[in-house]
């Protein structure tokens, strides 16, 4: 595999921030920007938002070394980030770390270029340690050396253009939140002071981050915190309520969530309120909470009778509860913890940003057929809206079929572990399809309750389909799901984009376990060396490493580097093939054309 070198300059890469008033249908481009941009309408503007190419370094099992006063083991993860990168020429001076964690052997360090002080919003950085050497190294730093840049005081008052903005976005600022001053890269290479301003409409499930040219008034570019899902409860490990409803005690771990489900704020709660998770429903336009006093939520859901009874509420409010809590408690065991910005509102000093648990709003009127997630940057509550299903009679929930609530959740966790919390490194449309894979692929992972691995459908239940809302089933059969790489030189949508990761992601799966076994331990000793269990690991481990909006090519490579760190390598050739086996073979480039290589090490002779 070919990199690039580091770091790298991208001024002819760029492409302006246009704003356009218009709201024709949107002739979206060939893939080729996929890496870099994302268009989208917005309150009646068109709005394209430009994020410089990361360059991506992985180093393989044994690392690199690098020049260094001191053994980096006796370094900060700050202080070892700074000298790495001092090492490679970056103007340190100008670096501003933002966050770092550790993770088994690994430490993960993530930074942002910046001009006195003031922060570049769309050059980061992001580099790993395993012991004294580097493992991987992702950036969209700029050589600012012939920049054009503006002064650091705004001209205009944000007061003064802030209602025509929140007009148009139909959303509003939050009045505990304070908008910051960032620099933007524009395309001339010179650089915009903007304003950024975070925007919120809860009943419309909006999220964004809005950069407001300080010296213009101009909106230059937008984060969407957002991530629709266009699918269609319950154990953990089934679809939905058409395998059956369970009663279950106690599912928590409490080794993760050392005060249970149902404590807030220090107080316990009698309702589905707790530091992970709050579930609310909406029924008639009014949020609704079942209290009871022993915590005792067993209403049956009655899938004969409309979604919106009382009890039916209950029901479909407490499965979301259940789903979303064991997800959190799961995929913390593989890493996604209070320091690796999850979404908790006590972290019990254990580092992160608390006061951010997840709300979920079940039977959400203000859309059907569908679900959403908005995650919005470490410290600042994950939303989550589920809504009702009208394609068949009785309406069915969507809070019924777990693998949406799953779908849901995922998208908060890899925004927050892609770039270090900040939830702004899934923006592109490839990264945005990696973000819709890996949620269909976490999905997928909580139904494979045996050795034997299953093809898996999204949505069945609530979309009245066998074969769910997406295209094919995940499965290692190339006839039930031909999807290949090259399916992105066609597929421009994200969720489109996202089946054909998924089922990368699935073949992997599979070759893991044929080859290194399966436990049933899965959900609580990610130590273990089985094949599913690894499996998860390389998943979360690989959102920690890999760049800022990544493409294909690199979030492969991020797994990869995860073996490394994690396994020694011991999994790289079964990784490697399964993905060649679906066109990302070793030599797959930025082109989308299928390709097959395996490393001459991984052939099989
Ligand atoms: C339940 O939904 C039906 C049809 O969607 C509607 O007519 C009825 O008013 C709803 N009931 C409540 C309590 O919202
Ligand atoms: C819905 O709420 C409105 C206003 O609170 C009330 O008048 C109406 O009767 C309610 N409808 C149902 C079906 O409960
Ligand atoms: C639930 O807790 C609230 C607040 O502590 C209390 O007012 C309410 O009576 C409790 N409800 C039940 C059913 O225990
Ligand atoms: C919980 O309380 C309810 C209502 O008071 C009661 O019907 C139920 O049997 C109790 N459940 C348990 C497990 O104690
Ligand atoms: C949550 O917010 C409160 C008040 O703003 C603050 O004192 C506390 O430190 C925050 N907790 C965490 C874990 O960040
Ligand atoms: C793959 O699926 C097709 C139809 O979906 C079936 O005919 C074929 O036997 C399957 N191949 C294997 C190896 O199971
Ligand atoms: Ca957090
Ligand atoms: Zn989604």
């Amino acid at each position: 595999m070919a990199f690039p070198h580091i770091p790298t300059l991208f001024f002819s890469l760029f492409i302006a921030l246009v704003l356009v008033s218009s709201v024709a249908a949107i002739p979206y481009p060939p893939t080729s920007k996929h890496a870099t941009h994302r268009r989208r309408v917005i309150g009646g503007r068109r709005l394209e938002s430009y994020h410089p190419r990361s360059t991506f370094k992985t180093f393989g099992t044994n690392g690199a070394s690098f020049t260094s006063d001191q053994p980096l083991s006796k370094l900060s993860i700050e202080a070892s980030a700074r000298t790495y990168m001092s090492s490679l020429g970056v103007d340190t001076a100008g670096l501003l770390y933002q966050s770092g964690f550790s993770s088994g052997q690994t430490r993960y360090a993530y930074l942002k270029q910046s001009l006195n002080g003031t922060p570049i919003s769309n050059a980061v950085a992001n580099v790993a340690f395993k012991g004294d050497k580097v493992v991987s190294y992702g950036s969209s730093f700029l050589d600012l050396t012939s920049a054009r840049i503006p002064s650091a005081t705004p001209t205009i008052n944000l007061e003064d253009v802030l209602p025509q903005i929140q007009a148009d976005f139909k959303a509003t600022k939050p009045a505990d939140s304070e908008p910051t001053l960032e620099y933007l890269v524009k395309s001339d290479g010179s650089l915009a002071l903007t304003y950024v301003v975070q925007l919120r409409n809860i009943l419309a499930g909006a999220a964004y981050e809005v950069f407001v040219d300080a010296k213009s008034g101009e909106v230059v570019s937008v984060t969407d915190f957002v991530a629709h899902a266009t699918y269609t409860v319950v154990p953990i490990d089934k679809a939905s309520i058409a395998d059956g409803l369970e009663t279950v005690t106690d599912p928590e771990d409490t080794t993760v969530s050392p005060l249970g489900w149902h404590t807030f704020d220090g107080e316990i709660t009698n309702t589905t309120v707790g530091n992970n998770l709050i579930a609310f429903s909406i029924r008639n336009g009014s949020i609704e909470l079942q209290e009871s006093t022993n915590l005792t939520f067993t209403e049956k859901y009655d899938d004969t009778l409309a979604p919106n009874t009382t009890a039916n509420g209950n029901a479909a409010r407490a499965n979301a509860f259940y789903v979303l809590n064991l997800v959190h408690d799961i995929v913390y065991r593989y890493g996604f913890t209070e320091e690796a910005f999850n979404f908790q509102q006590d972290n019990f000093g254990k580092g992160g940003v608390g006061n951010d648990s997840v709300q979920v709003f079940v039977q959400d009127s203000s859309g059907f057929n569908n679900a959403f997630f908005a995650t919005p940057p470490d410290g600042e509550s994950g939303m989550c809206s589920m809504f009702i299903w009208d394609l068949t009679e009785p309406n069915r929930d969507g809070a019924m079929q777990n693998d949406i609530l799953i779908h849901e959740m995922t998208h908060g966790i890899t925004n927050r572990m892609t770039g270090g919390g900040t939830a702004r490194c899934l923006q592109t449309v490839e990264s945005g399809g990696l973000g819709e894979g890996w949620s269909d692929a976490l999905a997928g992972w909580m139904q494979q309750s045996a050795p034997t691995t299953k093809d898996i459908t999204l949505a069945s239940y609530v979309s009245d389909r066998p074969k769910g809302i997406r295209r094919f089933p995940y499965s290692v059969n190339a006839t039930t799901n031909p999807l290949r790489y090259s399916n992105l030189k066609q597929d421009t949508e994200v969720h489109r984009i996202g089946e054909v990761w998924a089922n990368m992601l699935h073949n992997v799966y599979a070759s893991l376990v044929d080859e290194f076994d399966y436990s049933t331990e899965r959900f609580t000793n990610p130590d273990c060396s089985s094949g599913n269990v690894v499996f998860l690991r390389l998943f979360i481990d690989a959102l920690a490493i890999q760049p800022c909006n990544p493409t294909f090519v690199q979030a492969r490579d991020a797994w990869i580097q995860a073996d490394a760190n994690r396994y020694d390598g011991k999994h790289r050739c079964t990784v490697l093939k399964a993905f060649a086996s679906r066109g990302l073979g070793a030599d797959a480039g930025p082109e989308f054309d299928d390709d097959e290589t395996v490393p001459d090490d991984c052939s099989d002779s």
